[in-house]
C-alpha cells in the first residue's frame, strides 16, 4: 500500500514536480500562488528561476523543453499573471511544445464573483491547450498533476494548464503520488500499423523522385537517429522545415534544408517536382505549401504523424501512417531494405537533378559596399560558433533575422535550433535562450534577435544576469520592424506606415550594461569578428548591437498565397551577388 504523508496542497504541487523529474521551473509569484511559493521556502529540489514578465517565464519553459526534450514548467499568479502567460501558451500550442503551466486562482468561494485578480484562465485558454484543470478540491491535486505531465508529453506534445484555487494550496490532506494515470479518453497511439509501414515502404522503393519532408515532430519524438538511418539506407533526399531544423545534420549531402516562403528555391523545387512526398512530423503549414493546390502537384503523399487529426488536414494523404515516429521510422527503414531486395533503391538521376538545382540556386545576397549586411553578421556568428568547443544552441526572434538564421546557421545536432514557428511570436528569442541555457548549462546559447523583437522581452536580461544563465544575444538592428517593412515595400507600394524604430534608441549596448550584461556596438564588417569573440568570451551575458542595412530584404520569397515555385529571387541589380 502506498504510504500517505500529511501535507498542504502547496507542498503537494512541489512534490509532484519532484516526482516528475522537474529540475527547473520559471515564474513570478503573486497573491493567489503565494502558498506555493511559501512551500518553495520550506524546501524543494526544484530550482525556481524568477522571470521579469510571465510571458518571459512561459517562453523560458518552452526553450527549456525544446533544448532538453523534457516537459517545461511555468508558474504564475491569477488574473494578470495568468493572462501574461497566454502568448506563451499559444506559442507552445502552435509548435507542440510540452509545457505544464501552473496558475494560482482566487479562493474557491470567490470564483465567479469578479474577485480581485480573478480571470477565468481555463476559459480564456480553452482553444490553445491540450487540456486544462481548475482544481477546487485538494484531494484531486496529485492525480491532476500526474495527468498534466502525462498529457503534455505523450502523443502529440503540447501545453496543459493547471489552475489551482488558493484555498486548495492551503488545505492539508494525506498525499500520495499516483503511479498510474487514469484518463480513459486519452489514448495516443503507441504503435504503427504494419500494413501502413508496408505500403509506405513499397511506395518509397517504387518512387523515382521521392522527397522526405521533415518537421518539428521528428525532434519532439527524439527520432533524429532513426530519420538519419532511413535517409542513409534508402538514399532519400530530405527537406526540413523551420521547426524541424537540426533534426538532420545540415552537413549531410541529402539534407536540402528548408522549403517554404523564405526557403531555398531548390528545396521548393524538390517538393514541387517530386513523385512521392514522405511527410514526417509536419503539418503542411501554409508558410511551407504556399498555394495548396499548386503544392507538389504530381506527388503521391505518405503522411506519417503521431496525431491522426493532422493527416489529410491540408493535403490528401494517399498513404496515412499514424503512430510514434521513433518506432515507425525504424520499422520503415527495415521494411524499405526488405522490399528493395537487391539493395537500396536507386534514386540516382533525381539526386543528380537536386544537386544541380542546389548548385544553381544557392542563398545569395548583394554585398554591402561599406554597409553592413545582416546576412554577413549571421554568417560571422555561424563561423565563430563553429570554432567553439562544445555544443551551440541557437534561438531566434521572429522576422527577417529569423529567416536569415534559418538560411545561414548550420546545425548538426538535434535540439540546437529553437524558434517560434507556428505563432511567430516576437519576443521569443531572449527568454527561450535563457530556458535553453537552464536546460543545457554546458552549451553556448546564442539568440539571433531583431531590434523590434528584442524590445518586447529584453527585461529578461536581468534574469539571465542574476540567475547565472549567460546567453549571447545578437540584435540584428536594422532600425525597422524589418519583415513588415519588407511587405510594405513589396506589396503596399512603399507606404512605410509605423514600422520605423531607429537604429539608436535605445542604445542596446548601454541597455545591456544597465542589466549587468556586456554590451558591444558593431557598425562595420571589420568590427564584426572581434566583437563576436569578445561577446562569446565575456564570461557573462552579452548583447551585440549589430547595426546593419535598414533596407535589406529577405530572399528568396514566395509571396503569401502564391505557388511555392513562383518564387521572387534577390534582384541582381543590387550588385554582385555572393
Ligand atoms: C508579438 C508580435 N507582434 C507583431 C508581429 C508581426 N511582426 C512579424 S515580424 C515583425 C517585425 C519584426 O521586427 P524585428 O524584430 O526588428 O525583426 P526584423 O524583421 O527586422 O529582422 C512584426 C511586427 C509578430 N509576429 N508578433
Amino acid at each position: 500500500m502506498t504510504t500517505k504523508t500529511r501535507m498542504l496542497g502547496s507542498d503537494a504541487i512541489l512534490r509532484a514536480l519532484e516526482h516528475e523529474g522537474v529540475d527547473v521551473a520559471f515564474g513570478i509569484p503573486g497573491g493567489a500562488i503565494l502558498p506555493t511559493y511559501d512551500a518553495m521556502a520550506r524546501g524543494t529540489s526544484v530550482r525556481h528561476v524568477l522571470a521579469r514578465h510571465e510571458q518571459g517565464a512561459g517562453h523560458m519553459a518552452e526553450g527549456y523543453a525544446r533544448a532538453s526534450g523534457k516537459v517545461g514548467v511555468a508558474i504564475a499568479t491569477s488574473g494578470p499573471g495568468a493572462t501574461n502567460l497566454v502568448t506563451a501558451i499559444a506559442d507552445a500550442w502552435m509548435d507542440s511544445t510540452p509545457v505544464v503551466f501552473i496558475t494560482g486562482q482566487v479562493r474557491s468561494e470567490l470564483i465567479g464573483t469578479d474577485a480581485f485578480q480573478e480571470v477565468d484562465i481555463t476559459g480564456v485558454t480553452m482553444p490553445i491547450v491540450k487540456h486544462s484543470w481548475l482544481v477546487q478540491d485538494v484531494e484531486e491535486l496529485p492525480s491532476v498533476m500526474k495527468a498534466a505531465f502525462h498529457v503534455a508529453r505523450t502523443g502529440r506534445q503540447g501545453p496543459v494548464l493547471v489552475d489551482v484555487a488558493k484555498d486548495v494550496q492551503e488545505a492539508a490532506f494525506d498525499f500520495a503520488y499516483p503511479d498510474e494515470v487514469d484518463l480513459p479518453g486519452w489514448r495516443p497511439p503507441t504503435k504503427v500499423h504494419p500494413r501502413q509501414i508496408r505500403e509506405a515502404a513499397k511506395a518509397i522503393v517504387e518512387a523515382k523522385r521521392p522527397i522526405l519532408y521533415c518537421g518539428g515532430g521528428v525532434l519532439n519524438a527524439d527520432a533524429s537517429a532513426e530519420l538519419l538511418a532511413l535517409v542513409d539506407s534508402a538514399h532519400l533526399p530530405a527537406v526540413v522545415t523551420l521547426m524541424g531544423k537540426s533534426c538532420l545534420p545540415e552537413s549531410h549531402s541529402l539534407n536540402y534544408g528548408a522549403p517554404g516562403m523564405h526557403g531555398s528555391k531548390y528545396a521548393n523545387w524538390a517538393l514541387n517536382k517530386a513523385d512521392l512526398v514522405i511527410a514526417v512530423g509536419t503539418r503542411f503549414d501554409d508558410r511551407v505549401t504556399g498555394k495548396v493546390s499548386a503544392f507538389a502537384p504530381g506527388a503521391k503523399v505518405i503522411h506519417f504523424d503521431i496525431d491522426a487529426a493532422e493527416v489529410g488536414k491540408i493535403r490528401h494523404a494517399d498513404i496515412p501512417v499514424v503512430g510514434p515516429l521513433k518506432l515507425g521510422l525504424a520499422q520503415l527503414a527495415a521494411e524499405v531494405s526488405a522490399v528493395a531486395a537487391d539493395g537500396a533503391p536507386d534514386h540516382g538521376p533525381w539526386l543528380r537533378q537536386l544537386e544541380d538545382w542546389r548548385e544553381q540556386f544557392p542563398f545569395r545576397y548583394a554585398k554591402g559596399n561599406g554597409v553592413l549586411k545582416p546576412q554577413t553578421a549571421i554568417e560571422a556568428l555561424r563561423d565563430a560558433a563553429a570554432g567553439l568547443d562544445g555544443d551551440v544552441i541557437w534561438t531566434t526572434g521572429v522576422g527577417q533575422h529569423q529567416m536569415w538564421a534559418m538560411q545561414y546557421v548550420q546545425c548538426e545536432k538535434p535540439r540546437t535550433f529553437i524558434t517560434s514557428g507556428g505563432a511567430g511570436t516576437m519576443g521569443y528569442g531572449v527568454p527561450a535562450a535563457i530556458g535553453a541555457k537552464a536546460a543545457r548549462p554546458d552549451a553556448t546559447v546564442i539568440c539571433i534577435d531583431g531590434d523590434g523583437c528584442f524590445q518586447m522581452t529584453c527585461q529578461e536580461l536581468a534574469t539571465a544576469a542574476l540567475e547565472g544563465l549567460p546567453i549571447v544575444t545578437a540584435v540584428i538592428n536594422n532600425g525597422w520592424l524589418g519583415m513588415v517593412r519588407q511587405w510594405q515595400e513589396m506589396f503596399y507600394a512603399e507606404r512605410f506606415a509605423e514600422t520605423h524604430l531607429t537604429h539608436a534608441v535605445p542604445d542596446y549596448a548601454q541597455l545591456a550594461e544597465a542589466y549587468g550584461c556586456a554590451g558591444f556596438t558593431v557598425e562595420t564588417e571589420e568590427q564584426l569578428e572581434e566583437s563576436i569573440q569578445a561577446a562569446l568570451q565575456a564570461g557573462r551575458s552579452a548583447v551585440l548591437d549589430v547595426r546593419c542595412d535598414p533596407e535589406e530584404k529577405c530572399f528568396p520569397m514566395v509571396p503569401a498565397g502564391a505557388a511555392a515555385v513562383d518564387v521572387i529571387e534577390a534582384p541582381s541589380e543590387e550588385g554582385a551577388l555572393t
